[in-house]
């Protein structure tokens, strides 16, 4: 388990530095004291905080999956570990193209599945000789790894690598110890070649092994071995940084909570807690009061929503026609950005290796489409965080004839993550109506309402886990948008 000791030394720290004492904040993981009453729990999960590299990283927003590899190929979603080397082959790669494209669709991180369940490796790995080693791209000497990692270098990119924990290739796979070896030394091959990595993706698929024999993956050997060679960067689903939604949809949950009562999957002693308080990364309810009592620690494990602009993973041709449209992605944005999540948008490669013309159009308009609405804040006064107690209100001041309907809100997740409900109101023509509601806030809520014009605006935290810290809010107008 990572990080677990930082919340008392925190702790200690803010104490030491401070003339008056500031309340203790938890880092990452709190354990609640034996008998400790509910109210004395919604305190402490209060003050529960993010590590600074989940910060970091929750401030990115878009980051985006790439799928390639033998599949894009095959054409299949799930190779099966004996396709011919010879089959991978694309005739124009070019990383630049896609970081290109990212970043005019507003992406700040790219994650490259490295190794997919095939087991074949997109870098002349020395541990098989499954990988781009045995293919005829750039006659044996290609590393799609190491020229991605150079274009996100080259253009400002952060960058991530997804690695297969199920592996459809190596043989050792269910064998737990040898196959636990390989998998960390494939591992550490990305953790030290690459330069930096920022988000490491550790897939929960875990199929079988030859003669069914099943794999038990050494979780806690193989965080460690990122906290030894990447210390800075994230681990998401089996990591214990970054909380999968829970669907592939691209749908985050209205009532998002960072601080949540599951305990991520690869802490395996927390496996029959999590089973006590019935909760699985699809469960509706993460973080409310009702779990609270009955929990005895809680986690910061901000949720991701990875879902592909296609309906596959991996590019095929004949869904070139079924990329989702810009007012689909949008929706996806609301539902993930603005509930409170970080979006993971997937967008494949085609077998030339570049991303295809009508998936970097699509990511264009919409970039631009989030750039325009969010350019504009319509509220007059907005600009230090407001410290709320449960039922306070505050009323802004609008620009004059503004045309609105859409709403930010952001709380100070540096402080914790509070926010249990809200209402907002919008003065329209002399009287006080309301526009949206709605329950968590956290990093980033946003909320659709009705196009109307008022004069000003009110926003009451009717209720909240100690004191609300909201950092920004902000009304915008956001074009229809008609395809
Ligand atoms: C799943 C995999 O089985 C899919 O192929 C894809 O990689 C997705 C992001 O995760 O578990």
């Amino acid at each position: 388990m990572r990080r677990r000791f930082s919340t008392a030394i925190m702790a200690l720290a803010l104490l030491s530095c401070t003339t008056t004492p500031q309340p203790t904040l938890y880092t990452q993981h709190v354990t609640f004291p034996e008998g400790a009453t509910l109210e004395e729990k919604v305190d402490m999960v209060s003050r529960l905080v993010p590590s600074e590299a989940q910060l970091q990283w929750q401030q990115l927003e878009l980051s985006a999956f790439i799928h390639f590899g033998m599949n894009t190929f095959t054409g299949s979603e799930w190779g099966s570990g004996t396709d011919s080397p010879e089959m991978f082959n694309p005739t124009a790669l070019d990383c630049e193209q896609w970081v290109r494209t990212l970043k005019e669709g507003g992406f700040k991180l790219v994650i490259l599945t490295a190794k997919h369940h095939d087991g074949f490796c997109l870098w002349p790995t020395a541990t098989t000789d499954y990988s781009v080693k045995q293919s005829p791209w750039r006659e044996g000497k290609g590393d799609v790894v190491r020229e991605l990692r150079d274009a996100c270098a080259k253009h400002g990119m952060k960058f991530g690598v997804y690695l297969s924990p199920w592996d459809r290739n190596a043989e050792c796979y269910g064998d737990s110890p040898a196959y636990n070896r390989l998998y960390i030394a494939q591992l550490t091959e990305l953790l030290i070649e690459y330069g930096h990595i920022d988000e490491v993706w550790f897939d929960g698929a875990c199929g079988e092994g030859a003669n069914g024999r099943k794999q038990e993956y050494d979780w806690s050997a193989i965080l460690r071995c990122v906290e030894e060679h990447q210390p800075d960067a994230v681990t998401a689903i089996m990591g214990d940084d970054i909380r999968w939604v829970g669907n592939e949809g691209g749908v985050g949950r209205a009532t998002e909570w960072s601080a949540t009562m599951i305990a991520p999957g690869s802490y395996v002693d927390k496996i029959a807690e999590n089973k006590r308080l019935g909760l699985e990364e699809m469960s509706k309810d993460l973080g409310s009061r009702e779990l609270l009592a009955k929990a005895n620690e809680a986690y910061w494990y901000p949720s991701e929503v990875d879902v592909s602009i296609r309906p596959g993973w991996f590019y095929h041709s004949e869904e070139d026609g079924k990329v989702r449209s810009l007012g689909n992605l949008v929706d996806i944005y609301y539902r993930s950005v603005g509930s409170n999540s970080v979006l993971l948008l997937n967008i494949p490669p085609d077998k030339r290796g570049l991303i295809h013309e009508v998936d970097a159009e699509r990511i264009k308009a919409f970039g631009n489409y989030i750039r325009t609405t969010f350019e504009k804040n319509y509220l007059a006064e907005n600009s230090t965080t407001w410290h709320a107690t449960a039922g306070e209100s505050r009323e802004f001041a609008v620009e004059s004839g503004a045309k609105v309907n859409t709403l930010l809100l952001q709380e100070d997740i540096a402080q914790g993550q509070r926010v249990e409900s809200f209402v907002v109101e919008g003065m329209i023509n002399g009287e006080w109506r309301e526009l949206c509601s709605g329950t968590t806030i956290g990093y980033k809520r946003l909320l659709r309402f009705d196009e109307c014009h008022p004069e000003r605006l009110r926003l009451t935290i009717t209720e909240s886990r100690t004191t609300a810290n909201i950092k920004s809010i902000g009304l915008y107008y956001a074009e229809p948008i008609t395809e």
